[in-house]
């Protein structure tokens, strides 16, 4: 017998009205930005995943591949009961997670939160098949948000994967983490996943790639601000910009202005002006190095506990505890 629970925190309503709000700041900031968890509607989440397929896309497969060969010693270092997923979307990794965490025999309960509904509903449904016996809780909800709501009860751990904590600037980052430690119960854990520092050579391809997946990604954004908020971009005149930042040992992604333009988003009755060449930024992806993280992790409350990395050092894996 399976128990499966969908908790609701974050409605379409609320989702409208963040999007507004980051728009009206982003847009009208100097200079431009835009925050990427906006890329993700269908098509943006479809050609996510066809970037994770790309020879230049090495963090997914290399992430997943480090996944396979630790699970069972993370499985085993962590005793978990309960694992609390941040961003599950239709994550394959899960079953990498709740396979090997069933094998240790501590497996109770599976915690998938993610912004889709629907996504959750999906996933849930095949897990409650594949897993029977096993408790699921999905939550509806922003991981820099929502943490609060997550359930307790039993020795968690929050995964974290993907390295999309890179995402956040460092400000934002040091909140999140503070934030994750405080819903946690002293000797509970979080397995945490980054994107290491390597050579420009081989990061910068990553977010450019040859077949322009990332590019059309990117130019994503901007239709769905024409959909969602009646703007009139015209994203084909919008160049993909990938560049390595070194002091910041972070990617960052924008939209550069081929010519002079003017754009209207009509339901925030706002006109902005684009230079010719102006860059919007639409995504920073931070790259960590393992002392880093462990200062990281340690400036919210946590200890870094176990560490695995690839052969070629390129992702990392942190099991932290609270
Ligand atoms: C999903 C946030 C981990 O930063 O590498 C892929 C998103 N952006 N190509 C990343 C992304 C451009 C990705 N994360």
């Amino acid at each position: 017998m399976s128990v499966v629970q969908l908790d609701v925190h974050l409605t379409d309503a609320d989702a409208a009205a963040a999007l507004r709000a980051d728009v009206a700041r982003g847009l009208t900031s100097e200079p431009k930005v835009l925050p990427p968890k906006w890329f993700y509607d269908a098509r943006g989440s479809e050609l996510f995943e066809r970037i994770t397929e790309l020879p230049e896309y090495y963090p997914t497969r290399t992430e997943r591949a480090l996944l396979e060969s630790s699970v069972d010693e993370i499985a085993a270092a962590s005793g978990a009961d309960t694992i609390v997923e941040l961003g599950s979307g239709s994550s394959a990794k899960t079953r990498l997670l709740l396979d090997a965490f069933a094998r240790a025999g501590t497996l109770r309960r599976y915690v998938p939160q993610d912004v889709s509904e629907a996504a959750l509903r999906g996933a849930l449904d095949q897990l409650t098949e594949e897993y029977p016996g096993l408790e699921l809780r999905g939550v509806v909800g922003d991981f820099t948000r929502d943490l609060g709501r997550l359930p307790g009860g039993g020795r968690r751990m929050i995964a974290f994967l993907g390295g999309t904590i890179g995402n956040l600037l460092p400000a934002a980052r040091a909140q999140f983490l503070a934030h994750v430690r405080s819903v946690l119960e002293p000797g509970e854990q979080l397995l945490l996943g980054t994107g290491l520092v390597v050579a420009p050579e081989v990061v910068v391809p990553a977010y450019d790639d040859a077949a322009g997946v990332t590019a059309e990604f990117n130019r994503n954004v901007l239709h769905v601000l024409n959909r969602e908020l009646g703007a009139d971009f015209e994203p084909e005149a919008f160049d993909h910009v990938a560049l390595w930042d070194a002091e910041n040992e972070w990617i960052e992604m924008r939209l550069r202005a081929q010519r002079a333009m003017t754009v209207h988003v009509r339901e925030l009755g706002l006109t902005v002006r684009f230079a010719e060449g102006e860059e919007l930024c639409t995504e920073v992806s931070a790259k960590f190095r393992r002392n880093g993280v462990r200062e990281m992790l340690a400036g919210a409350g946590f200890e870094l506990t176990r560490w695995w990395a690839d052969p070629l050092d390129r992702f990392g894996l942190s099991l932290a505890t609270a």
